[in-house]
């Protein structure tokens, strides 16, 4: 029977995360169904977007890397270099971005000390680590967790102003107002003398951002198609990766790719760990990202309703980027 065959299953996901659990049942009983992009990077999916980030299509990485290479020193300047500083970065990941910012303020021997923050422990481990052979001279202390227990942390325990990172254009990931209620949120963390830089994407001709979205190696599809795979493993779940599809598209009105897993047929997915199923109608979609890109003006709209004033906007020759300062 079913049931036997599930408890036989449930040995292998004993003990599955409760959270992703929740999550992933809250999504995918609601309609439309919804999983959450945060639960792309696990460590085959944080390997995907590293090859993501190399490839022809995917612009956004190369040309921030180009932005900080270029703007280095005037960036530096902008954070205010005659005292002591905490440079927080909200999502560190592998710092290849960020090591431009550090090896330059090293260089102009600002007083400063570095607070990678990542949900990662081993990530913050690896960064850790090759920056202890690449800069050797660098202050680091890492903080593994939530990225407002870190403000929350920095403010109850350490003196001093701050610069707070968040690069990559990650503020897009968000629903609805979510990149606004991230920003009010940092907001209440930020002392006049405070500063924050964050990278957002900007708005351009719709089939080149389609085109990042969509590659022709089909590694952004892997990438969403991961997520399945992620379930299958951690929830005991059996979807058929070949009934499912990615799926992505850009409203140039909204400003926001869209991407989608679509099931090619009729079908029941069995969650064993969890004894639960979910059908899925032919051609129904799990919508799994949202990829916001921004006017300059919209990113002036958004600081100010954050309480935010934008200082300075850093960007490449063709506008396709931007690293945006802005202080309260
Ligand atoms: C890591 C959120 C910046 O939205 O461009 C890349 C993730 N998804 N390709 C993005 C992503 C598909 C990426 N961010």
């Amino acid at each position: 029977a079913p049931q036997t065959n599930a408890n036989v299953e449930n040995e292998g996901v004993k003990n599955y995360d409760p959270e992703l659990a929740r999550d992933v049942l809250a999504g995918l009983t609601q309609t439309p169904k919804s999983l959450s992009s945060k639960y792309f990077y696990d460590g085959a999916g944080s390997k995907l977007f590293q090859q993501i980030m190399e490839l022809p299509e995917y612009y956004p990485t190369r040309t921030e890397f180009k932005i900080l290479e270029e703007q280095q020193a005037e960036i530096a300047g902008f954070f205010g270099l005659t005292d002591f500083f905490h440079l927080v970065e909200l999502g560190a990941g592998d710092g290849l971005k960020t090591k431009i910012l550090l090896r330059q303020l090293l260089h102009m021997k600002a007083d400063f000390e570095y607070v990678p923050v990542d949900i990662s422990g081993d990530i913050l481990k690896q960064l850790e680590s090759s920056l202890q052979t690449e800069l050797p001279a660098l202050r680091t202390e890492s903080f593994a967790g939530d990225y407002f227990k870190a403000l929350h942390w920095l403010q109850h325990n350490k003196e001093g102003r701050k610069v707070v990172l968040f690069l990559g254009s990650n503020i897009g990931n968000f629903e609805d107002n979510g990149d606004l209620e991230f920003l009010q949120e940092i907001r209440k963390y930020l002392k006049p003398e405070d500063k924050v830089l964050v990278g957002f994407d900007l708005r351009k001709d719709p089939r080149t951002i389609r085109q990042a979205y969509d590659d022709a190696a089909g590694v952004t599809a892997a990438f969403n198609l991961n997520l399945l795979k992620r379930l299958n493993r951690e929830l005991g779940a059996d979807f058929n990766l070949k009934q499912f599809e990615h799926f992505t598209d850009y409203d140039p009105l909204e400003g926001v790719v869209k991407s989608y897993l679509v099931s090619k047929k009729q079908q029941t997915v069995t969650f064993s760990a969890l004894n639960h199923r979910v059908s899925f109608a032919a051609w129904e979609a799990i919508h799994t990202e949202n990829s916001h890109k921004y006017t300059p003006a919209q990113i002036e709209e958004l600081g100010k309703k954050a309480g935010l004033k934008s200082e300075q906007f850093f960007t490449d020759e063709k506008h396709y980027f931007a690293d945006v300062l802005f202080r309260v």
